[in-house]
């Protein structure tokens, strides 16, 4: 059966509000239509003046991935302490990670904003390889079978979140990119204080606290090997369609 792309985003007075996406065979396009543009109601609190929810048959198929393992941290040593270790795993210099982790709470992109994208950082240089830094590079064409779902949610229990399906989908299409060393993730949501490090082959660690509850900032830094071939990377992220599934 064919596959379909399906992209929704929502904003008000020009502002942002929410986005998701799905992959679907045809006979569901029409439901998941209809979920999506309820979640961009329900995520506005029926406030957004705009919506954009776009249908797209996909020119290929899907890769199917394997999500990494996921391991939840609890510790009471320092976060740059923990972080350390993790970036030492990813072979990742210490100072160049934890100055990319501090920039991330900073408002990473030219005028201190968050970027809606992540930065691409070289390792061991810390140039930054993204195009546009206002924005930075987003995956996309990306989704999660049912069956992995229900695998998550099991395995995650009460400490299930949507936005921990979605960051998991998404770092399992970066990972699977030759070259990348690691995704750093901390959430732009004030209230939303995990986050995670994830490393190919290792697993997704997930951080509680990575930031104080109520900060405004956040953003994603992957982490690439010299001589990687960014503009191939970038298509890969935008482009290529991925289903994680089991
Ligand atoms: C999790 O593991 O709970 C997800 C962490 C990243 C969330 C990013 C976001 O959705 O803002």
């Amino acid at each position: 059966e064919k596959l379909f792309s399906i992209k929704m985003r929502s904003s008000k007075e020009g502002i942002h509000i929410s986005g998701a996406e799905r992959i679907v065979p045809e006979h569901q396009v029409e439901e998941v239509v209809g979920e999506l543009y309820w979640r961009a109601r329900e995520h506005s609190r029926g406030e957004a003046d705009f919506i954009s929810i776009k249908v797209e048959k996909l020119k290929e198929k899907p890769v199917y991935l394997k999500a990494p393992p996921i391991y939840e941290l609890k510790t009471e040593l320092p976060i740059e302490e923990v972080l350390t270790l993790l970036f030492r795993r990813a072979c990742i210099p210490e100072n160049l990670g934890l100055s990319i982790y501090s920039l991330i709470l900073r408002g990473a992109s030219p005028s201190g904003r968050v970027m809606r994208g992540a930065m691409i950082v070289e390792v061991p240089s810390g140039r930054r390889l993204e195009p546009d830094r206002e924005r930075g590079v987003r995956a996309s064409y990306l989704d999660i079978s049912k069956e992995a779902t229900r695998k998550l949610k099991k395995s995650a229990g009460d400490r299930f979140t949507e936005n921990l399906k979605e960051a998991l989908t998404l770092t399992t299409k970066i990972l699977n990119y030759p070259g990348v060393l690691g995704e750093l993730c901390v959430s732009d949501d004030p209230d939303y204080t995990t986050g995670y490090f994830s490393i190919p082959k290792v697993g997704y660690f997930r951080i509680f606290n990575l930031k104080p509850k109520g900060f405004p900032f956040g953003g994603r830094a992957i982490f690439v090997k010299e001589k990687i071939n960014v503009e191939e990377f970038i298509e890969y992220l935008e482009k290529k369609p991925i289903i994680v599934s089991e």
